[in-house]
């Protein structure tokens, strides 16, 4: 049986591939790592305090965060419980936005709820 390629030159063949591999893969792996990073993320932060309603914080994590009840309800009690706690992870415009809304929520109801916006990681 005849083949078209003697077997020293398929080994040859195979060393150039794998070679080929290793220089595209090293390219990716720099092209990623130097230009296309992933945009950073933001946390929506909710502090305590002693005056603003648990009502007023579900109302918000629902109606502002898109929450289900019972996940806004999880939340606003581990904020109260611990002091802090997360609303929501975004891109840094829509954390913004939405702390903005918040807090123009909170003061047209002459709360002292405090949210702060922060990089994640
Ligand atoms: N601690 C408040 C109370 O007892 C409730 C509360 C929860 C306030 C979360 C702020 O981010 C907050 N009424």
């Amino acid at each position: 049986m005849q083949q078209d390629q003697n077997p020293d030159e398929s080994i040859d063949d195979m060393d150039q591939m794998d070679e080929d591999l290793a220089i595209a893969r090293s390219r990716k792996k720099k092209h990623l790592g130097n230009k296309v990073k992933p945009p950073h993320k933001y946390a929506v932060i909710l502090q305590n305090d002693d005056y603003t309603p648990m009502e007023f914080v579900v109302f918000v994590l629902i109606e502002i965060f898109h929450h289900p009840p019972e996940r806004a309800e999880r939340i606003m009690l581990s904020v109260h419980t611990e002091g802090m706690g997360v609303a929501g992870i975004y891109h840094l415009e829509i954390a913004e936005e939405k702390a903005y809304e918040t807090a123009v929520e909170a003061k047209e109801h002459q709360y002292p709820l405090n949210i702060k916006v922060e990089k994640v990681g």
